[in-house]
Formats: C-alpha cells, sequence, structure tokens
C-alpha cells in the first residue's frame, strides 16, 4: 500500500488519439525514475528526485503497460512507438523531491488534500505520490455527451458543429436526407449515420461520436480497411443492441418513439462510457492536455477545428478547485504542444504562438484554473541542421519503408506565427514527415527529451496563487 502524503497529485494525459500521451507518459517515468540533474533540470537548481517507487494503481482501472511499451523502444532492429491505446490504464508511482524549502514545505502543508485541510505542520514530509491516468484519445471525442444530460441537447450541438463546417456538412447531407424523409426506418438511418461518420474519418476529423464507432467498447477494435469497405456498417454507434444518431428537432418532433429510443440508449451510453472517463477528469489536480501541432498541420484545417472546439467543450465539463468544494477538483492545466523535434529550432517561438493561440478560449472561459503552456519532445527522434539558406531541414530515420533504419534528411515546413486561415490535408506547405524513435539503448536509459523539466516543475508547483 502507499504510505499516506501529503504531496499527492492525480494528473490526467489528455489529448486527442496521436497527440502523444502514451509516450509521453512513458518518457516522464523512465526520467522520473532514472532522474539525473544534467538530463533534467527540474527547479529550483539543486532539486533532485530519489527512491521512485511503483505503487499498485489507483482507481481499480488497468495498469499502465510500462514494461511492455519500454520493450518495444529497446527493439534492437528497428525500435517501435507503442500502438495506439485500447483501453484506460493507471499508473501509480512515489519518490522523495528535495526541492522545497522549509517554508515551502509549511505553506503546501496548509493545501488540501483529498479534500481534506491538514494543519501545519503536518505532513512535512517530502514524498510525492502521482497517479497518472492515460487513455484512448478518441474517447475524448465524446465531451459534448458528457456535457449534456440530455439527448436533444447534444444532438442539436453535435449538428451544429458538423454543419458548421463545409466537408463535414457535405459528408452529413445524406443522412440529413433520409431522416428529413418519412418513414425511414431505424437501421437505414443508422447505417446513413455510420456512412457520414466514416467519411469524417477518412477526413481526419477527429470529433467522431459515439467514439464506440471509431474505437469500439472497452479495449474494443479500432475502425479499420474493412470498415471503410463496407462504410462503418459493423461498427457501432453506441452500445451493441443500444446505438443511437443524432435526430434533427424536426424529425425528433415527426418520430418520438424514435427519439425516445434513441434517448434512453443516450443515457446508458453517457453512464458506462462517457461519465466513468470524464469524472475522473475532474478528480485530477492537474491536466497536462497534449496538442500535436505538427499533426494538425499535417491533417489540414479540419483538424484544427476540431481541436479548438474538443479544448473549449473540454473546459466546460472540468470543474475548477475552488475553497467551496474543499479545494477538490483541477487547479492547473498544462497546454502542451508536443513532439517539438518535428518542428525546427528556430521555430520553436512559432510553435508557442500557434499554442497560445490555440489555448486561450479555454483560458479566458476558466480564470479561476491556472494554465500554464509548455513546448515539448518526450522522445526526441531527430536534430535540427542548419542550413544557410534560410531552408528548415531536420535529420532523422523515416517510419515507413526504410528497412534498413537509415537517417535521412528532411526540409519541413518553416512554422507559421499564426494559424493558416484555410488549408488541405497533407498540403505540402504544411506538412511534417513521421519518424521512427530513437532507440532505448537499455532498461536504465531515458530518452532524449526538450522541454520534460517544465512538466515536472508544472507537477510539482504549489496551487496557483498559494507561490
Ligand atoms: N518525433 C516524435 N514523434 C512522437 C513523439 N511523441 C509521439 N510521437 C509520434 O506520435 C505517435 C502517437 O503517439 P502516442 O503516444 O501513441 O499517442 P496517443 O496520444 O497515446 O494516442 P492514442 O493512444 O491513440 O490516444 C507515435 O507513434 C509517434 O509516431 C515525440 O516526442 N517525437
Ligand atoms: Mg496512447
Amino acid at each position: 500500500m502507499s504510505q499516506w502524503s501529503p504531496w499527492k497529485r492525480k494528473i490526467a494525459v489528455t489529448g486527442l488519439s496521436g497527440a502523444g500521451k502514451t509516450v509521453f507518459l512513458l518518457s516522464l517515468l523512465q526520467h522520473i525514475e532514472l532522474f539525473r540533474p544534467d538530463r533534467l533540470r527540474i527547479s529550483p537548481p539543486g532539486a533532485e528526485l530519489r527512491g521512485f517507487k511503483e505503487l499498485p494503481p489507483s482507481g481499480g482501472g488497468a495498469s499502465f503497460p510500462r514494461k511492455a511499451l519500454r520493450a518495444r523502444l529497446m527493439e534492437e532492429n528497428a525500435p517501435m512507438w507503442p500502438e495506439k491505446t485500447r483501453d484506460v490504464h493507471h499508473y501509480s508511482c512515489s519518490f522523495r523531491y528535495t526541492g522545497w524549502t522549509v517554508w515551502e514545505k509549511l505553506k503546501r502543508s496548509l493545501i488540501r488534500i483529498g479534500g481534506l485541510l491538514t494543519l501545519p505542520g503536518i505532513g512535512l514530509s517530502e514524498t510525492v505520490d502521482l497517479d497518472f491516468l492515460d487513455f484512448p484519445g478518441e474517447r475524448l471525442a465524446d465531451v459534448d455527451i458528457a456535457r449534456y444530460g440530455d439527448y436533444a441537447s447534444w444532438a442539436d450541438q453535435i449538428l451544429e458543429h458538423w454543419t458548421s463546417y463545409s466537408r463535414t456538412r457535405e459528408r452529413l447531407a445524406g443522412y440529413l436526407d433520409l431522416v428529413a424523409r418519412d418513414g425511414a426506418d431505424e437501421e437505414a438511418i443508422l447505417d446513413a449515420y455510420k456512412n457520414a461518420l466514416t467519411g469524417m474519418l477518412l477526413d481526419k476529423n477527429q470529433i467522431i461520436t459515439p467514439s464506440t464507432f471509431s474505437l469500439g467498447v472497452e479495449d474494443g477494435g479500432v475502425f479499420g480497411k474493412p470498415d471503410v469497405l463496407d462504410r462503418g456498417r459493423r461498427r457501432l454507434a453506441g452500445l451493441a443492441g443500444e446505438e443511437f444518431s443524432p435526430l434533427p428537432r424536426e424529425c425528433r418532433g415527426a418520430r418520438p418513439d424514435l427519439a425516445d429510443a434513441f434517448a434512453q440508449r443516450y443515457r446508458h451510453y453517457r453512464e458506462q462510457v462517457v461519465l466513468p472517463l470524464f469524472d475522473s477528469f475532474s478528480e485530477c489536480d492537474r491536466i497536462i492536455l497534449l496538442l500535436d501541432i505538427p499533426g494538425i498541420l499535417s491533417g489540414g484545417v479540419g483538424r484544427l477545428n476540431d481541436a479548438g472546439d474538443l479544448i473549449d467543450n473540454l473546459a466546460s465539463v472540468l470543474r475548477p478547485s475552488k475553497w467551496h468544494n474543499f479545494f477538490s477538483g483541477v487547479e492547473n492545466i498544462a497546454f502542451v504542444a508536443a513532439k517539438c523535434d518535428l518542428v525546427h529550432n528556430l521555430d520553436h517561438d512559432n510553435l508557442m504562438s500557434l499554442l497560445e493561440d490555440i489555448m486561450r478560449p479555454a483560458r479566458n472561459r476558466l480564470p479561476d484554473i491556472g494554465f500554464t503552456p509548455v513546448i515539448v519532445s518526450a522522445w526526441v527522434s531527430s536534430r535540427s541542421l542548419a542550413s544557410g539558406d534560410g531552408r528548415r531541414i531536420l535529420e532523422g530515420v523515416p517510419l515507413r519503408g526504410n528497412p534498413e533504419m537509415a537517417a535521412r534528411t528532411f526540409v519541413v515546413p518553416e512554422l507559421p506565427s499564426e494559424w493558416p486561415a484555410d488549408w488541405a490535408a497533407e498540403d505540402p506547405a504544411y506538412s511534417y514527415p513521421r519518424l521512427a524513435p530513437g532507440r532505448l539503448a537499455n532498461r536504465w536509459q531515458a530518452p532524449a527529451h526538450f522541454g520534460m523539466e517544465k512538466i515536472l516543475d508544472f507537477i510539482l508547483s504549489a496551487r496557483p496563487g498559494t507561490d
């Protein structure tokens, strides 16, 4: 059992699928366990992390498969990135942190612990317990389901989201035509909805909801080639035997029986799949939200719209920590521009501007939560080269079509300081390569990183306003 510690932090690592959550957590744990002050310059100078211990995962869920993931990255000839995550994973650990002064420890001992106030003087221990949560990013697309307890509000909201962008509106047109007609049966309606979702997935949209469509239920199968061929007919829009789709207001009025059936299935889905995850975010003190800005640029403007809407919606379901709820709830969010090794060093300032632009609406919406923007690469797999002519050149090992794992150079786009107005997926002006991971030579090595010390500072910092 974990020893009781006043410095317990629950941390959710969040972000859309492919944002880099699993790689990030794996790297963070290697750096904490194998702490070296010359590799991870945490604050204040001279502070150390010692006595790392893995603890049984809290939360009762599946354990983060750290060893298996690390083994893939140690493969001799071809180290491999983690497979995409299919289930919610927990990881708990503790260590001793030597960076606090007696005065800071005293201040911190006044801060809430699990909803209780401790007395000053108790808990001068420097042991820090961390509980992490990693999950499949597809589930974030259900954020509107978490937000709305009633089916009708969700249906209006999600249809408004999709119809406000021309490409998703086109994808939805067949479905909306069908439900506007009298007499379409339930199966045809669900098939038309799944056909629309298939089109959106092919367009690289990430707000695909219910997320069982792209991911299945627990530890489910991921949408693949056979699903493209049958336009998603065998995928689930909800729970097995209890599927639903968003019916427009007029259709709900004209087909009250169908609307009622969908509303009931919506409620079950919300209770069984969505709320357990989103409630656990609000139980966290800190949220680390990863954004894959090179991936958003490579994916076209639809990806930016999805990421922006998703952050905004996520902000509306997070419960800020306040005195009247005994300081339980979210204290601080780190907005992390992940995979910054894919952006040339010369463009890191612009990367920060793009990050700040995308987080601004959420920051304005949540004045009681601290916001910390950070640029990070959890697993540096390339290096920036000087070109002499302004071109941005990286050196790395291409992920595909490269059995001998030979490094080569890539010209990557010069990052703009503002988001472009409109651009398509794979537009060469905004596309970034996918690289093979830098290999871990052995279990005692931590990967090359950029900026991970800022993450530790963020995790170990006091509540906003108490320093
Ligand atoms: N170059 C580089 N690529 C990275 C880095 N971190 C992640 N990646 C790439 O991003 C991909 C996705 O990373 P994951 O950590 O699996 O993403 P995830 O957010 O856990 O995705 P889901 O499990 O689907 O939710 C990896 O397979 C790598 O190709 C990084 O620091 N540098
Ligand atoms: Mg993952």
